[in-house]
């Protein structure tokens, strides 16, 4: 079954049936205000901290047809009775003439049309001002008169999220609402938990006059609070009560009467709702987007800010889907990521547990630096702020207050370790980040380290390259028996904890690509001693890597507390994981017949039809000694899932073997865009990769999970603009290295580099997937596939032979 298209010319995802399998998401705003818009309306906002500071109650858990957070009610007058719906379909589940939710970027457009009304929604957050705007346009296209109502409706969180559902007393004891009347009819009605009345105040309000309104849910629904919200019973009254909530469930229902429309007559209303700590200054914003082309002009930035964005890098390839994933969606869900961390999702509650991951964020950041990488410095500083003087770093942090923990719900608190992995993931972050900008200022900026002697003071603080140089020494310092990085409570696979003393190979890998990253910056800034102990430090890993680790056919993953190892044939479960096999090549640590020998066992026992799987067999069972992987049955998640992340690091390293082919398999595998024209498998948004899929020993083997927010993205997107497509940012210059698959003629691609423009074509005439034999810049012929650096605002013209 099929839910809806892809419309490559607007950059939007139109989905036709809002009955899709779960609910498809899309993103407004940021962090600093903004959330996730449904296809049937519904919205979970916040302002800087999903749980510390939010807005709208959306419990994902409720059953798909339940209102969440916010919808839209429309009330006509039949024979003299009222009829009440929903042009979002959710919560009223009116019979639809027509159904559309347009997925754009940074914007939701609904346009229904029930009753003889078309209705269209546009939901966006402004680029420069926080507020959700719902800009309704309603046209009578009954072909009769037809007397109009219209009720915006917003349901209220405690904007501590989690004690809206631990604390059923003093939650609804200090919640409260209050209406503002202004002189023409139009109103804004407040909200807030009392202790916050002065600094977070949420509101709503219209352009237009709200003749009454509702705060209580309990009287919004009616018959002592058992109506529902397919039929709130209030709506079936002339006016609302006009109450101003004391406490409890605190709502607005905004009664918007537009009189009568005539045949083919369109009203509009634009809605707001936002948080003002400072009332005045609000209401002058307020009133600037009550402008209708004030609204317009906000809508229209948006765009253009996007396809600015968007415009950095685009490809031209033979395959459609490919085209559309590089050049719309995945760069979008490389910035949504950035943003959102891992804060904030269907799936990811923002309830606390998770904040800002260190090393999740990490990698996100290098999802972008090629599209806008001054973006990425002011994370960067955050992030170094929480690595500890050690040199390793604290898991996340919660950006309202800057407070970090050592992992996600309080399990690492009261142990003295860490995650073995999440410091090294920063060198390359900061390394993309030079290559992309040049500005090497950013490795002189002083950052503290994260241990403080008072709340205040910091006890120690060094420049960018100190961090990263103390972040090589940290796991030079910690090895184990065999030589190899210790794990620490987990690497990269959060869920495989071993007891301690446990050894990663993963983590000897990401230590690897680390050195090859400061070895590489070392030398462009000319510090030979430095790069001569990288050196030391590189070739003593790649030994006991190779010395230690080989099974005869593939990377073992882990040493245990024991010394016994995971990723084994000896392994009964657990015998081959992925990561092992492609980080060794990302490592430059395995040799050529290594690297092929292992992507080949790889692809025998890992491979599926809908992505490589993480490791094979799964653990069938709780084993204390192996941590949460256990917790899940074989073919979920960690234990044995397709885990997407991983994908694009097989991908990668088939293009660094040169297997063209074989990588382009692997990315086409996972292309959601190529599960829409049968989804139900697979269930999720097929604009976007999920974090997971089930793998082929679980049932339902092909079902997506966890959407948007995933290190997927960043990773997908490397893989393809830098690898498939090898245009890759050095520090002098722009490497020009495809791995194509050998059917392919030509490729082209746009660059935008160093404050030029880079229009590069690839020829293929004798079908191989990788070798540039020559190259021509501005019909110029060069002796190297490395492009300079023009500077110079211009466009130049590459075009590069393969052979
Ligand atoms: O690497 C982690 C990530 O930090 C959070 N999601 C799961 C991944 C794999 O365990």
């Amino acid at each position: 079954m099929k839910y809806g298209y892809f419309n490559n010319e607007r950059k939007e995802y139109v989905i036709t049936n809002p009955k899709t399998p779960v609910k498809w998401t899309n993103y407004i705003g940021g962090l600093d205000f903004g959330g996730l818009i449904d296809q049937t309306g519904g919205a979970l906002l916040c302002k800087g901290d999903p749980a510390l500071n939010r807005i709208v109650k959306y419990i994902p858990q409720l059953p798909a047809s339940e209102l969440k957070g916010e919808t839209l009610y429309i009330r006509i007058k039949k024979n003299n009775e009222y009829v009440v719906f929903s042009p979002f379909y959710v919560p009223t589940l009116t019979p639809y003439d027509y159904y559309e939710c347009r997925v754009g970027n940074g914007y939701s457009i609904i346009t229904s049309e029930i009753l003889g009304i078309r209705t269209e929604v546009t939901i966006f957050v402004p680029m420069d001002s926080q507020r959700e705007i719902r800009d309704i346009k309603v046209t009578n296209i009954s072909g009769e008169a037809i007397e109009m109502d219209i009720i915006p409706f917003v349901e209220y969180t405690h904007f501590e999220a989690m004690k809206q559902f631990n604390n059923a007393d003093w939650v609804p004891q200090t919640m409260q609402s209050q209406c503002i009347n202004e002189a023409d009819g139009k109103r804004v009605i407040k909200q807030f938990a009392f202790m916050r009345k002065d600094t977070n105040v949420n509101y709503f309000t219209s352009n237009y006059p709200i003749a009454s309104f509702e705060t209580d849910r309990k009287i919004f629904l009616g018959d002592n609070g058992y109506g529902t919200f397919m039929k709130p019973l209030s709506l079936f009254q002339e006016e609302l009560s006009n109450y101003e909530a004391l406490r409890e469930d605190n709502i607005v229902a905004a009664l918007h009467k537009m009189g009568q429309l005539e045949p083919n007559e369109t009203k509009r209303i634009i809605t707001q709702l936002g948080q003002y700590t400072d009332f005045d200054y609000e209401m002058t914003e307020i009133e600037k987007y009550r402008d209708e082309k004030c609204v317009d002009e906000a809508f229209i930035k948006l765009e253009n800010h996007w396809n600015n964005y968007l415009s950095k890098f685009q490809v031209k390839t033979p395959d459609e889907d490919f085209n559309t994933l590089v050049n719309i969606h995945n760069p979008k869900q490389c910035m949504t990521t950035k943003n959102w961390s891992r804060f904030l999702s269907l799936y990811q509650l923002g309830l606390g547990v998770r904040g800002i991951g260190f090393r999740d964020t990490s990698q996100d950041l290098i999802g972008i630096m090629g599209l806008c990488a001054d973006e990425s410095t002011e994370m960067i500083g955050k992030l170094l702020s929480i690595q500890r003087r050690n040199g390793c770093a604290m898991h996340q942090f919660y950006p309202l207050t800057m407070e970090a923990t050592k992992g996600e719900s309080g399990e690492m608190e009261n142990r003295d370790d860490f995650y073995g992995d999440d410091h090294l993931w920063i060198v390359q972050t900061v390394c993309e980040y030079l290559k992309e900008s040049a500005n090497y200022d950013l490795l002189n900026k002083v950052v503290p380290f994260y241990e403080k002697d008072s709340k205040d003071k910091p006890l120690e603080e060094a420049t960018i390259l100190e961090h990263l140089k103390r972040a090589i020494e940290f796991t030079h310092d910690n090895k184990g028996r065999h030589g190899i990085p210790l794990l620490g409570f987990a690497d990269w696979n959060d869920c495989v904890n071993l007891p301690k003393t446990a050894e990663s190979i993963f983590n000897a890998n990401l230590y690897g690509k680390a050195l090859l990253e400061m070895m590489e910056l070392m030398t462009h800034l000319g510090d030979e001693e430095i790069v001569n102990k990288y050196k030391d430090y590189y070739d003593e890993m790649k030994i006991a890597v190779n010395e230690n680790c080989w099974d005869g056919e593939w990377y073992l993953r882990y040493f245990d507390h024991e010394g016994k190892p995971l990723g084994s044939k000896v392994n009964e479960a657990g015998m081959i994981y992925t990561n092992a096999q492609s980080w060794t090549i990302m490592s430059g640590f395995a040799d050529e017949q290594r690297a092929t020998q292992s992507l080949e066992s790889l692809n025998k026992y890992l491979n599926t039809k809908n992505g490589i799987k993480l490791s094979y067999p799964g653990y069938n069972g709780f084993d204390p000694n192996l941590g949460g992987v256990s917790t899940y049955p074989p073919g979920a998640k960690e234990n044995g899932g397709i885990f997407l992340h991983s994908n694009p690091w097989v991908i990668i390293a088939e293009t660094l073997v040169g297997n063209g082919d074989r990588a382009f398999q692997y990315y086409q595998q996972i292309n959601p865009i190529l599960k829409n024209d049968n989804i139900d498998e697979f269930e999720v948004e097929p604009y976007v990769f999920p974090q997971n899929i089930l793998g082929d020993e679980h049932p339902q083997f092909g079902l997506g999970r966890n959407s948007w927010l995933s290190g997927t993205a960043s990773w997908v997107y490397q893989a393809a603009t830098k690898y498939i497509m090898g245009v890759r940012a050095d520090y002098d210059g722009l490497i020009i290295d495809p791995c194509i698959p050998k059917a392919w003629d030509e490729v082209s691609i746009i660059k935008e580099f160093k404050n030029a423009t880079y229009n590069i074509t690839i020829k293929n005439p004798n079908h191989i997937s990788k070798g540039i034999s020559r190259m021509e810049i501005d019909g110029k012929e060069v002796d190297t596939n490395k492009a300079p650096i023009f500077a110079d605002g211009l466009v130049h013209n590459i075009v590069a032979y393969m052979g």
